[in-house]
């Protein structure tokens, strides 16, 4: 025990200005659980319509009548939202404020008449290539503005978009763009983070050479740090050649509120990763309404989300949500500790960032290294503070607040999920009281409710997992291409429940207290890895017979891979071949999924009727062999002993 307190108040001066304050959270959050259809209606009037939705909102989870419909018969694009709309009065204010891997190289700032110039431009060039509404197409960019300018000009003109972290390999990039069947890439020829190339058109090559590639007709490439590239004609074009001479107007597409925006894959528990799908009108209501409110957004402020576009948290707080809201964006190429660890702070002091929005494993690899660092930087304009992806532990939290936030600034801890489009538990800055830890109270028209193994809603001060009673407007809508699959991954579980796959705590004050994934993804860094994905990488080697992969607590990261591997007969384990195998897992699937610990399984733990019985792999992953629980149905007991004794010391 600390005596830290448990409780943060809302800072007294912060609330006196705050767009939602204590007493209208609660007036609000019952107003939109009374009457959903009449409060997210209004929320709608936040944007540009080219037909006003009069249906707000149809839905149903009952399994013979499932249906998720947000705004049906509403019409608008979500591109002339973000830009558009803005150019009037915000014509020449910053859009995007680029700031570069490396610091000696200059910012740019990106106005919002430029923004949309370079969108439209792209835009009619996609057109020109034969790209119509509802084509897919891949973006596997670094994190710079033509990340923006691509998604959004595929939104302009109906395209679905399919953006692919940088940091996935080849191997995940086909598989990305089969199972959409992209017509078009749009890549760069490197990335670089922290001073190292990443090989993003290299990879994109041998992504096309593996089967279920060929749809794609066009690849893009932006020149960006001017390595070599090999051009392979007539498929690959430069992104400048085709753009240069295109008008700077572009007709958008009229979209209907549920056409899909984009697909965005995302690990589960079972099979590949699933293309969570997004639609247009509901989305962008949501996440520009959730942006400006949770994050107590102002005219003036500069804000900061370290995400990178690849992961969601980019796409509706990087892209959608602050441009649609006519906000100032910093778009970060570069990682926290280069070229050292007080990089995060010069840039809030650089560009005076008032919002400033992160992961806790990034705060607590940046608090391993001490005070010093930030202690460094002023940070005198930061206002707020958020984290997102993952659990914060109390101690990182303090460490947020007390250091780099000097006791000054709201920290939301905001949680949700690819699948929930934006934020659905935090607190609201100027109205809830924060607790380390603690995502505290839901959003508005969020109903969460706790449940047992079958199912049971608890009340009160309890422990189960977590659930959502009722729809959103940024709810995922399908799972591309298999719809099916949608309703039995999230609705089956519990009927008439959506399931989140988190398990969760409710205090007595009826803050929610988010414990981490009870499914078999493990979360990375804030990077959902399934367990799944990671063993199937690991029997594609043809030494290896059987791979079981659990998580495991770590100091930074939250959670580590760790995998249990069995070889073939007759194959002998050594330093080099765990190396090897390491090292073939980031080819499979990229550096996000490298194995922390490979443990040599000369059998993994079964239960007579073969399932493996991962809770034990995960006790024994956790160092704890004393709580292995019970282990009677197990095929074999003297397998989990050697397994005990030779674990791999973390
Ligand atoms: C936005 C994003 C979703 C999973 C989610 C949960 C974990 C996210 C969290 C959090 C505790 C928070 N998660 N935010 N856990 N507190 N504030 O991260 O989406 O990549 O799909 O991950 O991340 O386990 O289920 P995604």
């Amino acid at each position: 025990m600390t005596d830290a307190p448990a409780v943060y108040p809302v800072p007294p001066d912060f609330a006196a200005k705050a767009r939602v304050n204590r007493e209208q959270y609660e007036r609000l959050y019952g107003e939109s659980i009374d009457d959903p259809a009449g409060f997210w209606g209004r929320v709608a009037a936040r944007l540009d319509w080219m037909r006003a939705p009069t249906k707000i909102k149809d839905v149903s989870y009952k399994l013979d009548d499932f249906h998720i419909r947000w705004y049906e018969d509403g019409e608008l694009n979500a591109s002339v939202n973000c830009l558009d709309r803005q150019l009037a009065e915000r014509g020449d204010k910053t859009a995007l404020l680029f700031e570069p891997d490396d610091p000696n190289q200059p910012a740019r700032a990106v106005s919002y008449r430029e923004l949309h110039r370079r969108v439209c431009k792209l835009a009619n060039a996609l057109r020109n290539l034969g790209v119509r509404k509802g084509d897919r197409i891949t973006i596997y960019l670094p994190m710079i503005p033509e990340a923006a300018v691509a998604m959004l000009a595929c939104a302009r003109i109906g395209a679905i978009h399919s953006v692919v972290f940088g940091g996935f390999s080849p191997n995940s990039i086909a598989d990305r763009v089969s199972d959409c069947q992209s017509k078009l890439i749009i890549t760069a020829d490197e990335g670089v983070r922290g001073g190292k190339k990443i090989p993003l058109k290299a990879n994109v090559d041998a992504a096309l050479k593996l089967p279920g590639t060929n749809t794609v007709e066009t690849v893009l490439v932006v020149r960006h740090t001017g390595g070599a590239v090999d051009m392979q004609m007539p498929r690959d074009r430069w992104y400048e050649a085709v753009v240069d001479d295109q008008p700077e107007q572009c007709e958008p597409e009229r979209m209907n509120a549920e056409d899909p925006l984009f697909i965005l894959y995302t690990s589960g528990s079972t099979g590949k990763p699933k293309g969570v799908m997004h639609t247009t009108g509901g989305y962008l209501t949501y996440v520009s309404y959730t942006h400006e409110t949770v994050f107590d957004l102002r005219e003036d402020d500069v804000y900061w989300c370290t995400a990178d576009v690849g992961w969601v948290t980019g796409h509706s707080y990087i892209v959608y949500g602050p441009l649609a809201n006519g906000a100032t964006a910093v778009m970060f190429e570069g990682v926290p500790n280069y070229p050292d660890f007080s990089r995060f702070w010069q840039v809030i002091d650089k560009h005076k960032v008032t919002l400033f929005y992160t992961a806790p494993t990034a705060i607590r690899a940046l608090m391993r290294e001490g005070d010093g660092p930030v202690k460094a930087t002023s940070r005198k304009s930061l206002r707020l503070l958020g984290t997102v992806g993952e659990p914060i532990n109390p101690e990182a939290w303090r460490w947020y607040n007390d250091v780099v936030g000097e006791g000054r600034c709201p920290i939301i801890d905001t949680w949700w999920q690819t699948e929930t489009g934006g934020i659905l538990i935090t607190p609201l800055p100027g109205a809830i009281d924060a607790k380390p830890g603690s995502a505290t109270k839901p959003f508005f028209g969020i109903r969460p409710a706790i449940v047992d193994a079958n199912g049971q809603i608890l009340d009160g001060a309890t422990e189960g997992n977590l659930v959502l009673l009722d729809s959103w407007p940024g709810q995922m809508r399908s799972v591309y291409g298999d719809h099916q699959r949608f309703i039995d991954t999230y609705f089956k579980t519990y009927p008439g429940m959506y399931f989140t796959g988190d398990g969760c705590r409710r205090d007595a004050d009826g803050y929610y207290w988010i414990t981490g994934r009870v499914d078999d993804v493990i979360n990375v860094s804030g990077h959902r890895i399934g367990t799944a994905e990671v063993e199937s990488a690991l029997v594609s080697h043809p030494k290896v017979a059987e791979a079981a992969v659990v998580g495991f607590p770590h100091d930074i990261k939250g959670q580590g891979i760790y995998a249990y591997v069995t070889l073939v007969a007759g194959e002998a384990d050594s330093e080099d071949l765990r190396k090897e195998l390491v090292a073939w897992v980031r080819k499979e699937i990229g550096p996000v999924a490298t194995p922390d610990h490979l443990q040599w399984a000369p059998g993994l733990p079964k239960t007579r009727s073969g399932k493996i019985m991962r809770r034990i792999l995960r006790k024994i992953a956790e160092n704890a062999p004393d709580q292995l629980g019970d282990t009677s149905t197990l095929a074999d007991p003297s397998v989990v002993e050697s397994l005990v004794k030779h674990r791999r010391d973390a």
